[in-house]
Order: C-alpha cells, then structure tokens, then sequence
C-alpha cells in the first residue's frame, strides 16, 4: 500500500505557560490527529488573560518575520495555517504576511477569530481591534467565529440567545460574505438542554448543526479545543460537518470530565483523557503511518 504524505499545520498562537489554550492545546490535539505541527508562538504569557491578574506577558512579534525568513529557505510547505488568539493590530499585519508567504493552492487556511465572548471584548482588545480582525477573516478559507465573536466580526450587537436557526442562517452568510467560504459558528443554542456549532459551506449554500449535551460552567480554553479538534479532522479528511460532530464531542467530554472533577474554570479542561477516543473517531488506529512530509 502506498503511505500518503504527513499533512503539516503551521500554528500561530501565544504560549500560556499555564491555563490550558492556545499553542498548548493546538499542539497535542493535532499531532494526535497525525498532522505534524510547527509552531509560531507569538507571545509567552505565565497565564492566560481570562480571570488570572498579574500574569507576565513577553510579546514575540519581532521573532515571527526572522522565524519565517528562515523557514522560506527551507522551502516549507504547509496544508493549513491555524491563527488564534492574536494580541495586536502589529500581529494581525505578520498573519497577513505569512498567509501571503506560506498560502498555496492547497493550503487551508484556518483563522479563529480569539477576542471575545458572552458578549463582550476580552480585557486586552480595544474597540478598534475586530475591525482588524474582520479583514484577516477575509483572507481566511474557514473561520470559527463564536456568537460574541460574530457579533463584533459584523458590527452588529450581540444576541444571548436562545436562538432560531433563522437568526444563525442569516449570521452564517453575513460572515461568509466578509470572504471565508467556510463558517463554523459556535455557542448556538436553540434550547437550554443543548448546545453546539452551525457550519456552513458558501459554495455551496449548505447548513448543517452539530449540538450536544450542554454542561455548565464557562470552561476556558474550550474554543481552542473545539478548533484544534475540528481542524485535526478535516486535515484528516472528514467533510466540515463530519469534523464538527467530532470536534463537539471531543470538546464536551473534556468539560464533563472537568466538570465532574471539581476544576477551576481558568485551569482549562481535561481533554487530555479524550485524545485515545479522539484518535478513534478519526479513525487512526492501527492505520499505517504516513511518510515524514518533504
Ligand atoms: O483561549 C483563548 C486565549 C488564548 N490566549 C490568551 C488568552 C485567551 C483568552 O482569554 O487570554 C492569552
């Protein structure tokens, strides 16, 4: 049997030594997906910003022009670039560079607009910075906006829910037409009992929902779980409703782990004992490895 190729991801998110999100979530879910990831830490924080006061922050925006510079003579390739939580106007212009830089015609392009949620702008974002954030989305070819996020993504006010599918139909498309052809929209609930994502796919004007038990509990880093999950299972080929599904349950059962486990919402959620399922539900096991990438 011909082995096919490793797919490799390059992930553009802060460090947060503790608190589990960004880089220390995206790393572990997509190499149990089996895509090889390479990293642009764009700052080192000892937290995450969410509910921790007095955390360090070391930006790293000067590093990523060199950390590129160097990876172009090596004549990498990537099959997706995955952005997250993005902590300056300065840092949404380097994004913009690198997509322009690494993007060819196969690479997936894959911004998760970080900044927001129930209904307002994290501390560190001024009033300006979705405006900034909007036009990254437009080079983007998958967004997965939650509804706080979309709210500010189009400059229109944010609804708590519950929600009807029409009000998350008409979301979907105004985000697709800010340029994604691919929206995954987050935190829709039509009923307090459950929650989950609506996808869409612009091409072809298809919406499908993915929705599960709701648990309580603002558990952070949840979102960067959902996506590196999500992301994982569509680099390993399953169709964005597919990976959605996948992406949901991966991501509830970490937080009813968490949940029954007593943890502090900031600690982020055990989706560490979901990754055995998660390898499973992608079908990984006992396929042969792919070759290294060239
Ligand atoms: O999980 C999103 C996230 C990532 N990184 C940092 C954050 C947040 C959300 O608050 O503060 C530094």
């Amino acid at each position: 049997m011909k082995m096919g190729r490793q797919k490799r991801a390059m992930a553009v998110h802060d460090i947060s030594c503790f608190g589990k999100c960004s880089l220390t979530v995206a790393l572990p879910v997509l190499s149990a997906a089996g895509i090889e990831t390479s990293v642009i830490p764009t700052a080192v924080l000892s937290t995450h910003t969410g509910g921790f006061t007095g955390y360090t922050f070391r930006d790293l925006t000067e590093d990523i022009p060199a950390i590129a510079e160097h990876w172009k003579t090596l004549g990498l390739r990537f099959d997706a670039i995955y952005t997250g939580y993005l902590g300056s106007f300065a840092q949404l212009a380097l994004v913009s560079r690198l997509i322009r830089e690494f993007k060819n015609g196969d690479t997936l392009v894959c911004v998760d607009p970080v900044m927001a949620d129930g209904g307002k702008l994290y501390a560190a974002f001024g009033p300006d910075f979705p405006k900034g954030m909007a036009k990254l989305c437009a080079k983007a070819d998958l967004i997965l906006p939650n509804l706080t996020e979309a709210a500010f993504l189009l400059n229109e006010p944010y609804c708590a829910g519950p929600y009807t599918k029409d009000y998350i139909e008409t979301v979907l498309r105004r985000l697709a037409a800010l340029g994604p052809e691919r929206v995954v929209l987050t935190g829709v609930w039509f009923e307090p009992e459950h929650l989950g994502c609506a996808v869409y796919d612009a091409a072809a004007d298809r919406v499908g929902y993915a929705l599960n038990e709701r648990i309580e509990g603002a558990y952070h880093g949840t979102g960067d779980v959902f996506a590196s999950a999500l992301i994982g299972a569509v680099l390993d080929g399953f169709p964005l409703l597919e990976a959605a599904r996948i992406a949901v349950d991966f991501t509830v059962g970490s937080i009813r782990r968490t949940h029954e486990a007593g943890t502090d919402i900031r600690f982020g959620v055990n989706f560490e004992a979901g990754l055995p399922g998660y390898i499973r539900s992608l079908g990984l096991e006992g396929r042969p490895a792919p070759a290294v990438g060239a």
